[in-house]
């Protein structure tokens, strides 16, 4: 189709789409950034031919190109990315056909609840349908439209699938409008069939001039702030919980400013940790069922919960056990109406700094009382001194423990290290016990907790952040899940640093499944035995040897002393580097604060269970519905 008075440029869909994404800007307080910083890619019959000659054909100035080894990686390193980069960047995420498409769904579920940014370009089956079915096809006997790619609506932010050339104009402004929207963001997913991908169209020039996506910093309402302010006023024990929607919106100045001047004290969630310096004398460090004494002690108490950019999951709540005062309320500040409205919160929908500043102004000359601020600091002494046991090692000849190897870490990062981890033990400790010192120091992703995040997620850090020291913590487990990515670091010349922990399965879940009724069942990663249970000697794997195959430096530390040398060679190295360590399992990590609802058998023969089912019922009876 020719478009009278406009001059037009014959392309192929993929390279228009490419040109179009190398032009695309988001722009928040007047700085300007990419939108789309790079493109990830694994290629396959799906994609080599159209949005793989596409990127062949932009070059790299116009659209840098990365190779991954894992779909689902690939969309990991650049949910990291996103991260780092406050949301105003991010990556895109080429794949092929089929299996190549549906490795992207658990990355897409990742980034959506995170409310993180990526940009997913899955190939897709020929729209035109010449000799179905192809190579990797799922023929739907009833619904012939569907593809595997479908799988990746329910965990995308916006979806489309461009069936026709003309589509992708509409398609790719929609696309862009909800990566850069703050409220709406998350994965989007522009479904591309393999022979539309390869097909010419003439498309108007103003397709592919600079355009630039605001990011909106909304106001809250009027009525909502006094609402707001009256409820802060009237309270004797208010507590800020503050969560990721603090960092997305760069507003931990503003936070700092409202605590200053009125000594309301913060809790934070696992995405919000660092929203406060953690020696800021009003942070109290993380909430919830992995919470310190501190916090979790004051919201027991609170009479209003001030809930910042937080989707208050079962974590910060404990299960909906953890805000028992009789009459607490909730005033959540939070971009979506959605988190805004939880636990029967007066609601200020408003960007996270917008809200902040408006209720800075609104409390001018208000502070709590003298005997709440000295209450909460106490508490926060305690706690430090909770935190300086868990680290210690008295023997630096030693075997570490896990806490003493984050004691370790703790005493050799600088204040803009990043510390990367998702699932395991570790999520519970570093939010109990780390000491953030930067906002994007503590990067945990807690959302959906995914064991083998954190490699790919070091890579796109490490991108996003040349000359930082990144950390990415991992457990056996962890590292069994996910190894794959060294190999991209190595290839990409990034010095991410690994600290893999050693300790011979999961001791996470073995821990929940104890306490379950489960007995550790299926948790340790051991031999058959005789009996055909798995509780012969520990599996002889030596991940260090495999981390080094893959090309990372290696160091094996076996003592307290060896693994704090070891952490500073890894910082001062320019190559990416594995520190291994095997760690002591004698718990020193402090106890749980609080509880989190796993359902135990209602009945069993087994008297574990039994046992555990007695617990999970005198808990349940602490569950309160907020209204
Ligand atoms: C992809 C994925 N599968 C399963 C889980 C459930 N899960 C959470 S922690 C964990 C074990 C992690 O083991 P490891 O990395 O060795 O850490 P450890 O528990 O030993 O600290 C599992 C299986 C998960 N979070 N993610
Ligand atoms: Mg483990």
């Amino acid at each position: 189709m020719s478009h009278p008075n406009q001059s037009v440029r014959r392309l192929t869909v993929a390279q228009a789409l490419v040109q179009f994404l190398s032009a695309q800007y988001s722009e928040r307080d007047g700085v300007r950034h990419r939108l789309i910083a790079g493109t990830w890619g694994i290629f396959g019959h799906g994609n080599v031919a159209g949005i793989g000659q596409a990127l062949l054909e932009a070059g790299e100035e116009a659209m840098p190109f990365h190779q991954g080894r894992n779909e689902q990686a690939m969309v990991h390193a650049a949910v990291g990315y996103a991260r780092q980069r406050g949301r105003l960047s991010t990556q895109a995420v080429t794949t092929s056909i089929g299996p190549g498409a549906t490795n992207l769904v658990t990355g897409a579920a990742l980034a959506t609840i995170n409310r993180l940014p990526v940009l997913l370009l899955p190939g897709d089956y020929f729209a035109a349908r010449p000799a179905d079915p192809l190579l990797q096809q799922l023929e739907h006997p009833v619904e012939a439209d569907v593809s595997v790619n479908d799988t990746l609506r329910p965990v995308s932010r916006c979806f489309d699938r461009i069936t026709r050339p003309e589509m992708l104009i509409p398609s790719a402004l929609n696309a862009m409008r909800v990566l850069t929207d703050p409220a709406e963001t998350g994965a989007v997913t522009l479904a591309l069939p393999q022979d539309v991908q390869a097909e010419a169209y003439d498309w108007p020039e103003e397709f592919f001039a600079e355009r630039v996506w605001h990011v909106r910093r909304p106001a809250p309402d009027r009525t909502e702030l006094t609402e707001a302010v009256r409820a802060i006023r009237a309270a004797e024990r208010p507590l800020i919980v503050a969560g990721g929607g603090v960092h997305h919106s760069e507003a931990e100045e503003a936070l700092k400013s409202l605590v200053d001047a009125t000594g309301i004290p913060v809790a934070s969630t696992q995405a919000g940790k660092g929203s406060l310096r953690h020696d800021h004398p009003a942070d109290l460090g993380g909430i919830g069922h992995t919470g310190t004494a501190v916090c979790d002690d004051l919201a027991r108490t609170a009479d209003l919960v001030i809930g910042v950019g937080t989707r208050y999951s079962d974590f910060t709540t404990a299960s909906r056990t953890l805000f028992q005062n009789p009459g607490v309320r909730f005033v959540n500040l939070n971009i979506t109406a959605f988190d805004a409205h939880k636990l029967a919160g007066r609601t200020l929908v408003a960007d996270a700094r917008s809200g902040l500043e408006a209720l800075s102004e609104g409390l001018a000359g208000h502070h709590v009382s003298d005997a709440y601020v000295a209450e909460y600091r106490a508490g926060k002494e305690r706690w430090e001194e909770v935190v300086q046991a868990a680290f210690r090692a008295d023997d630096d000849n030693a075997v570490p423990t896990q806490t003493q190897v984050l004691g370790a870490l703790d005493s050799v990062v600088g204040d803009d290290d990043v510390v990367i981890n998702a699932a395991g033990s570790l999520p519970g400790d570093l939010h109990k016990l780390w000491r953030a010192r930067s906002p994007r120091q503590y990067h945990l992703e807690y959302g959906y907790s995914c064991m083998g995040y954190e490699i790919p997620a070091g890579i796109g850090v490490q991108q996003a952040a040349p000359g930082t020291p990144v950390w990415s913590l991992v457990g056996d487990g962890t590292y069994l899940m996910m190894p794959t990515e060294i190999v991209t670091a190595v290839q990409e010349g990034l010095p991410v640093n690994l600290v893999l922990i050693q300790n011979h399965g999961y001791a996470s879940i073995g821990g929940l499944s104890e306490e379950t009724g489960g007995e550790r069942f299926g948790t340790a990663y051991r031999h058959r035995a005789a009996d055909g249970t798995f509780t012969g000697t520990p599996l002889r794997v030596d991940l260090a040897a495999n981390a080094g195959s893959l090309g990372m430096d290696v160091l094996r530390a076996k003592t307290v002393r060896e693994l704090r040398d070891a952490l500073a060679t890894a910082r001062a190295s320019d190559r990416p580097t594995c520190v291994y360590v095997e760690t002591d399992p004698a718990p020193t990590a402090p106890g749980a604060e609080a509880w989190w609802d796993v359902p135990v058998a209602e009945v069993a023969s087994r008297p574990a269970a039994l046992a555990a089912r007695e617990r999970y019922d005198r808990h349940t009876a602490d569950r309160r519905h907020h209204l």
